[in-house]
């Protein structure tokens, strides 16, 4: 088990007047960042020990939600980053799988969590730390290998959630695979629009910590505003998802973006082929990547170079990682290898290693094959996951909540195609027969147990859904049925 000094500490010896971070119109260098970490630390320690082992907190992308993170790391707290957008159930079943018992939600999200807050003892918002007595900071000098910076949450095709265990060693070899890639100017600055309750948006701060440049994190996805940061702002680099993309290009600014800009990183899922037509008509460099959760983000990119000549391919295997399909020029299920995927799930090693084959590579579920040039292109899953505007939505959890409705007999979920967020739920259900399906009542009813997003778009009513011998529901003949139905 190796040890690395604390990446805070580091960075303060290394560059302390360099922008570390940048939101709005004010900036912090990397000593002004650990001055207002140290600070939050020292209410948090003065707190008491009810933070325990983990903490939760309901992040916003705002420079509070950034020091409570790394404060939480500096005293040796493992956080637990909650997304804002699911529902409170959601949320409380991710917390108690923790075995958390504090919990705090950033103050940008007061409207929507004030109940929710103020039912808890313990859960605060980040601002309440104040009112916390001041205590006597010990700061964690290292950063071992196999300690936890942070955990994620993924749901799975059973519907339980996992907490991933992401450790320091998984985010720093993750950060030097991306710079490997993308080169590293010493004034970069990475636009950070992304939640940072997922790893595509913590990462970014961790390669701050790692590479000592800067991080311009913005409140939400503001497509004009964040256009107008990049046209006018030396920011080198932004990570998307494909939908923010899409929206980035309906505003591009007539004088482009600064002359800093190198490259957007496209990740979360894959990318139209019209966008990036347009992309590369505007001279816009997108590098797509594929990643999740379990591997500390991108673990395989295409470059921009490459890109026309491999449509639809996710890239190749960046610098620590190792990538292979089972069988030889076959079409199967994408293994990963590397040091910056994770080793086990909070409270499930069983369920990780579930997932692990014997020799020891993660089995991601998604379906693929290499070309012979070694470019990696992902066909699609092994279950029925799928994606929407970047999250991760499995059809189980949509199901549970909705075959508890009377008169629903059996519901199956598939995503089916939308414009905007790339796929959405829609579900196929049968009926008691004398059941009237209220399209309304039953969006509200999922809205109380489910993210948004998850909530089926569509109710389409069927005599019969397709189902094996056995009786399970085959997911992959609806949407079938349906894609002959849309020519
Ligand atoms: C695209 C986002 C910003 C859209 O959210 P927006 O516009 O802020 O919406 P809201 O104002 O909150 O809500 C308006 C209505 O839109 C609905 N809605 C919101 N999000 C979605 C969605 N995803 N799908 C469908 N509908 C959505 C709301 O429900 C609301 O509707 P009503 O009013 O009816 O409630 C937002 O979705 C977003 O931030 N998406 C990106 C999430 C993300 O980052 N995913 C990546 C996760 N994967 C990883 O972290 C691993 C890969 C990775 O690391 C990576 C990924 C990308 C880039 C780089 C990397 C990397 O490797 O570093
Ligand atoms: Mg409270
Ligand atoms: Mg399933």
């Amino acid at each position: 088990n190796d040890i690395m000094e604390n990446w805070l500490i580091k960075q303060v010896k290394l560059a302390p007047h360099r922008l570390a971070l940048m939101y709005e119109d004010k900036t912090w260098t990397f000593k002004q960042l650990q001055d207002a970490v140290y600070r939050i630390a020292k209410k948090l320690v003065g707190f008491d020990k009810r933070l325990g082992k983990r903490t939760a907190l309901i992040t916003g992308n705002t420079p509070a939600s950034y020091f409570m993170i790394l404060a939480l790391q500096q005293i040796g707290v493992q956080p637990v980053l909650l997304n804002f957008r699911l529902a409170f159930a959601e949320l409380e079943r991710q917390r108690k799988d923790a075995g958390v018992v504090v919990m705090f939600v950033d103050d940008s999200l007061k409207k929507q969590f004030s109940e929710f807050v103020k039912s808890n003892e313990n859960y605060y918002f980040i601002s309440e730390i104040k009112k916390f007595k001041t205590g006597k900071l010990k700061i964690i000098p290292t950063f071992e290998d196999e300690s936890i910076a942070s955990i994620m949450y993924t749901s799975g095709t059973t519907g339980r959630p996992h907490g991933v265990l992401q450790t320091y060693r998984n985010h720093f070899f993750s950060a030097i695979g991306s710079v490997l890639n993308l080169g590293l100017e010493a004034d970069d600055q990475w636009l950070c629009a992304v939640p940072i309750f997922h790893v595509s948006g913590l990462s970014i701060m961790m390669r701050s910590l790692i590479y000592g440049t800067g991080v311009v994190l913005v409140p939400h996805f503001d497509p004009v505003k964040i256009s107008e940061l990049l046209a006018t702002r030396p920011i080198s680099i932004m990570s998307v998802v494909p939908v923010m993309l899409k929206r980035l290009l309906e505003v591009y600014p007539s004088g482009g973006y600064n002359n800093a800009f190198r490259t957007f990183l496209l990740g979360g899922a894959p990318i139209a082929a019209a966008i990036l037509n347009d992309c590369r008509q505007k001279k816009i460099s997108v590098i797509q990547s594929y990643g999740m959760t379990e591997t500390c983000s991108q673990i395989v990119a295409l470059n921009f170079a490459d890109a026309p000549s491999k449509i639809g391919a996710v890239g190749k295997p960046l610098f620590p990682v190792e990538v292979r399909i089972k069988g030889r020029n076959h079409i199967g299920e994408v293994e990963v290898k590397g040091p910056n995927v994770a080793r086990s799930y909070l409270n499930d090693q069983a369920g990780f290693e579930a997932k692990l084959t014997p020799d020891g590579w993660f089995k991601t579920g998604d379906i693929g094959f290499f070309d012979e040039e070694g470019f990696l292109f992902i066909k699609g899953r092994k279950d029925e996951m799928f994606i929407s505007g970047g999250e991760n939505v499995f059809p189980t959890e949509i199901e549970k909540v909705y075959s508890r409705v009377a008169g629903i007999k059996a519901i199956a979920v598939v995503g089916v195609f939308d414009k905007e967020w790339g796929q959405v739920p829609c579900a196929f259900v049968e009926t008691e027969k004398d059941f009237k399906l209220k399209v309304k009542k039953l969006k509200n009813y999922g809205r109380k147990f489910l993210a948004h997003y998850k909530v089926p778009q569509r109710f389409v009513v069927v005599p019969q859904l397709p189902r094996t011998a056995s009786g399970k529901v085959k997911h992959a003949e609806i949407e079938k049925l349906l894609s002959r139905d849309a020519e």
